[in-house]
């Protein structure tokens, strides 16, 4: 199994110019418990609902589907509740896997 981990990344004004600084990996969090897409998760953050805070996607092992992790936090400290798989046209997006 796959948990998803985030490394987060900070930008530094120093007298020598913008530094990037890594920390982590943390373990990512669904209502408490962390969140396990099986293989290939892939995740990506981004605002995907337009309310100006980064959302979690990815996609899961099993049957191929995509989670949609609505972030209802900050993007400094993201907190999810729950998934819904995204749709096109109404139906479930599944892609090849395995
Ligand atoms: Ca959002």
């Amino acid at each position: 199994m796959q948990k998803i981990f985030f490394v987060l990344s900070l930008s530094i004004l120093t007298a020598a110019g913008v530094t990037r600084v890594f920390t982590g990996p943390y373990m990512v969090y669904d209502a408490g418990v962390p969140i396990d897409v099986g293989y290939y998760g892939a995740p990506v953050m981004s605002d995907w609902d337009g309310d100006g805070k980064k959302d979690l996607i990815c996609g899961q092992f099993d049957l191929g589907k995509i989670r949609f992790y609505r972030n209802i936090a900050e993007d400094t400290a993201p907190l999810f509740n729950g998934y819904v798989f995204l749709r096109a046209d109404g139906v479930e997006i599944t892609l090849p896997y395995g």
